[in-house]
């Protein structure tokens, strides 16, 4: 059977943030066809500037909640797809208060979910391979999409079930609906409060990076523009009902990445310091994308890690007044934190 679906009007929540503009400006680009909705309500995390300068005639910005139903009722009538970026993304701060994510990665979807019903769009769910949990360091075993949700830490609980309120909705109301879950993202426009943008722009700071615990963590890195044509090509011939895991095989210890970052901008390899662990700190992510690859035939472009993160630091150094406003901030809550 032939499912290839062409959008041309699509809805694009959380399309000011990291990785959502990192696909709203690739569809800009590769499919000038295709016009979209970005709808955001530029949180702290949601920065205009990230779409700055994409044509207006195809990208257009709503500032506005996903929890909002009305707003909902609004706009979604006349888009033929909803790509849902829109989420609190930080696990860090998901200890601290864990309410806006609640409230955004569950309450917010669920709105969605029922504007969907009613106005029968496709659907596609973008989600971590953190709903999970964590394998052990160092067993062959990787993610699998058939694998039970043990989320550990109240970000990816939430994420975790709006996984699950997805796949309800597409069994029980038979909603048009996918879901990816996809590994650490990296690239340029990451908020400084994570883990490769806060080191770098330290050490471009003056202030010695942070690596918590051991360092022995392993996440397996993805570039976020790959993230980004492997949702397109869910989106475009992906199967209604299923999930999908995106990963490019790019497992990593943290310490390994700090040493890296380390040796590319000349520090010698101690200069930093070790800091409190997070609480409930996930050992090792890592991602089976074997049915992503079989069914769609998506590969990686970015296979080369350092070639990427290289490339992830030159834009940091190029883009003080992008990422300087927000450090001095970022900093003080870690320090209050012992971190
Ligand atoms: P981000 O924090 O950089 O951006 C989130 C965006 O959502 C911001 O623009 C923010 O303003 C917007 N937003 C937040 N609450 C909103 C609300 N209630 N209504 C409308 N807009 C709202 O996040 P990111 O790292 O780009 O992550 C995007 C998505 O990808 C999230 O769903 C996240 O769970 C998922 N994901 C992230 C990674 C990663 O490595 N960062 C990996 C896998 C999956
Ligand atoms: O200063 C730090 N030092 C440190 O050692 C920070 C900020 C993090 N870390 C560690 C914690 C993690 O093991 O680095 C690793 C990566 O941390 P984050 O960048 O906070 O990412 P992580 O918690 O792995 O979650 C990310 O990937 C999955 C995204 O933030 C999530 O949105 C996504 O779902």
């Amino acid at each position: 059977m032939d499912n290839t679906f062409e959008p041309k009007n699509i809805i694009v929540t959380g399309g000011c943030g990291f990785i959502g503009s990192n696909f709203v400006r690739w569809v800009a680009e590769n499919h000038p066809e295709t016009h979209i909705t970005v709808l955001d309500k530029l949180t702290y995390a949601g920065n205009p500037k990230n779409i700055a300068g994409l044509p207006d005639a195809q990208v257009e910005l709503v500032v506005g909640d996903i929890c909002d139903g009305e707003l909902l009722d609004r706009i979604v009538p006349g888009h033929d797809a909803i790509v849902h970026y829109a989420a609190e993304s930080h696990n860090d701060n998901s200890i601290l208060d864990p309410e806006p994510f609640v409230q955004t990665n569950v309450m917010g979807t669920y709105r969605l979910l029922q504007a969907v019903r009613k106005f029968d769009v496709r659907y596609h769910h973008v989600s971590t391979d953190e709903v999970y949990g964590d394998l052990a360091l160092g067993e062959p075993r990787r993610f699998e999409p058939g694998d039970p949700y043990r989320s550990s830490s109240p970000y990816s609980s939430t994420k975790a079930s709006s996984d699950l309120l997805v796949r309800a909705w597409e069994r029980t109301y038979g909603l048009r609906a996918t879901i990816s879950n996809c590994s650490n993202n990296y690239g340029p426009y990451q908020h400084v409060e994570k883990f490769i943008p806060r080191q770098v722009t330290n050490i471009l700071c003056g202030i010695r990076p942070k690596l918590y615990g051991t360092g022995e963590n392993v996440r397996d890195w993805i570039h976020t523009e790959d993230h980004s044509r492997a949702v397109w090509d869910i989106l475009t011939k992906g199967t209604i009902g299923e999930t999908y895991l995106i990963g490019a095989n790019g497992e990593r210890s943290n310490i390994d990445v700090l040493r890296e970052i380390l040796s590319l901008m000349g520090q010698p390899q101690d200069a930093f310091d070790w800091v409190r662990d997070r609480p409930g700190h996930d050992r090792r992510y890592a991602i089976d994308p074997t049915k992503l690859e079989e069914e769609l035939g998506w590969r990686p472009l970015h296979k080369d890690f350092s070639e990427g993160l290289a490339q992830t630091i030159e834009w940091y150094r190029t883009h003080e007044s992008w990422w300087r406003p927000a450090k001095e901030a970022t900093e003080a809550k870690y320090a209050a934190q012992g971190q």
